[in-house]
């Protein structure tokens, strides 16, 4: 049963990767959609060719989600033009580096510390209390399972995952007693831009990630987000953690040729 048709739902970071994956997902429901991304004319574009394709109201806004400033604005006017969301995904995240803590780059933990935790933050802090006012709404927050276990190199990342799985949690805690849902969907590894990111750019060192092993795709992600969306108002999935088959824990990945 699709309860989605004519929801509308705010997609952070929908230009590229698991948000886009998530922007067509939600499109094809019938939802209609209001999409951000730094890369302003990426999802610009993506807004027409999803309006074109699906028949739904899409828009597309350059936000830098980690802008106090510009994401209470980017709210306001939301609410001024009446576009306010029934769904919220706070999908914009990201690594950077992957380093062992001493050794660690603190620009990179900025990058990470001000996207993941402070931009999911913002955004949420903006919109929730529209959902509490009408009771009814629903915060997705993509964590990852980096928020559950710790791996080498990776402790500034696995922190601000594990900032999202306590966030989800105290959202929830904060929220009960009203009909507004907060769930987390965390993936194992995907394969999208994130390990280009992380490696800035270094894209042999990208590939490798995925080398030799069937990792999710953006559209496996997106199936869980709709799936966690879809369900019924008295129904709320806290956490839905989705993983390749080719791999049972942060630390353990199945490669063809190098694996027993
Ligand atoms: C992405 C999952 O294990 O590559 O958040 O960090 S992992």
């Amino acid at each position: 049963m699709n309860r989605l048709v004519g929801k509308r739902v705010l997609i952070t970071g929908a230009s590229a990767g698991i948000g886009e994956a998530c922007a067509r997902a939600f499109a094809t429901q019938g939802c209609d959609l209001v999409l951000t991304a730094r890369r302003e004319e990426r999802i610009r574009d993506l807004a027409v060719d999803l309006a074109h394709d699906n028949g739904v109201d899409v828009r597309g806004y350059g936000l830098d989600v980690t802008d106090r400033q510009a994401v209470a604005s980017f709210v306001r006017a939301l609410k001024e033009d009446d576009l306010l969301p029934d769904i919220l995904v706070n999908n914009a995240g990201k690594a950077r580096g992957l380093d062992k803590l001493h050794e660690g780059d603190i620009d990179d933990w900025e990058d990470m510390i001000d996207t993941n935790v402070k931009g999911l933050l913002y955004m949420s802090r903006d919109i929730l209390p529209y959902m509490v006012a009408r009771d009814s709404g629903h915060v997705i927050n993509i964590g990852s399972i980096a928020g559950r276990w710790v791996y080498p190199k990776g402790a500034v990342y696995n922190a601000t995952k594990f900032a999202v799985w306590a966030l989800n949690e105290g959202m929830n805690i904060d929220l009960l007693g009203t009909k507004v849902r907060v769930s987390s969907v965390d993936p194992g590894l995907v394969e999208t831009e994130f390990s280009e990111v992380r490696f800035h750019g270094d894209t042999e060192r990208a590939k490798a990630v995925y080398l030799d092993t069937e990792p999710l795709t953006g559209d496996d992600v997106a199936d869980a987000v709709v799936y966690v969306a879809n369900c019924p108002e008295h129904v709320d999935v806290i956490n839905l953690v989705v993983m390749p088959t080719a791999q049972r824990h942060a630390m353990l990945l199945h490669r063809e040729k190098s694996s027993p």
